[in-house]
């Protein structure tokens, strides 16, 4: 069945690797990000209908003039991929608080603005389906990231609450990863830990291994909501 799956965070790493994991499906996908150029070279290589939007999920204009777009050129939303998201590592005593509220901002508020702009969509989908892409540390807390598993730990909860609150109207899934071996870490702004972060993320698994699951939780059955995946690098 044909849907209209718009992905957030699709310019780089994981969200990326889901666009190019729709490429041959029968599937409108559309990437969301704010690097509009890394976008087209992506959707440029994809097979199935695609849609570029330059969006800043920070921005609740720029994300519903986004939606908007979709709405004029497929006529809703069935799947959201709430993906976008960032982490800076740093201990806590750091104390670098605009890097905590632009964790804050991009990975819980940023995914609240979308949810908020397309529930009316997908509500008047038959095929409604939310995918949260959280963290392990949305379930367990590690050293130098006490803010960014805070955020995800709220990924968390809000993905229980929409789906007590709206499992007659739609899907919900949270996919919480592993170390996945994408630009993510490079942001991290603490010197002395970077480089080890660098080669502990460059271990981790495939961005196409977490694109894998969450094509998987999309090409379900009707019946079936896949609500959790944790996926971790398999190594001891
Ligand atoms: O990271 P990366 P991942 N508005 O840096 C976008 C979670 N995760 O794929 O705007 C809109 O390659 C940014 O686009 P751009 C992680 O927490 C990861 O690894 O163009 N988009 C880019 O496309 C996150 O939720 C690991 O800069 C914004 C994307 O976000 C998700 O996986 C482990 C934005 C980030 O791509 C994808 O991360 C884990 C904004 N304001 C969870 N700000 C891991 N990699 O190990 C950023 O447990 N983006």
């Amino acid at each position: 069945m044909k849907k209209v799956i718009v992905i957030t965070g699709a310019s780089s790493g994981i969200g990326a690797a889901t666009a190019r994991a729709l490429s041959n499906s029968p599937h409108l996908v559309v990437l969301m990000a704010r690097s509009k150029s890394k976008m087209e070279a992506i959707a440029g290589q994809m097979d199935c209908l695609s849609l570029v939007i330059e969006t800043d999920v920070t921005d609740v204009e720029s994300v519903n003039e986004a939606l908007n777009t979709v709405t004029e050129k497929f006529g809703g939303i069935d799947v959201l991929i709430n993906n976008a998201g960032l982490g800076f590592f740093d201990p806590i005593d750091a104390g670098k608080l605009s890097e905590w509220h632009t964790m804050i901002d991009v990975n819980f508020k940023g995914l609240l603005n979308v949810v908020h702009g397309a529930l009316p969509l997908l509500k008047k989908s038959s095929n409604g389906h939310i995918i949260n892409v959280a963290s392990v540390a949305a379930h367990q807390v590690f050293p130098n990231s006490a803010v960014y598993s805070a955020t995800k730990h709220a990924v968390l909860a809000l993905s229980k609450g929409l789906h007590q609150e709206l499992q007659k109207d739609l899907k919900v899934t949270t996919i919480s990863p592993g170390a996945v071996n994408t630009p993510f870490v490079d942001q991290t702004t603490n010197k002395e830990m970077i480089d080890d972060l660098k080669a502990y993320f460059a271990k981790g698994m495939s961005p196409d291994t977490i694109a894998q699951q969450i094509v998987y939780a999309i090409e379900q059955p009707k019946e079936v909501t896949i609500s959790e995946i944790i996926v971790r690098p398999g190594r001891a």
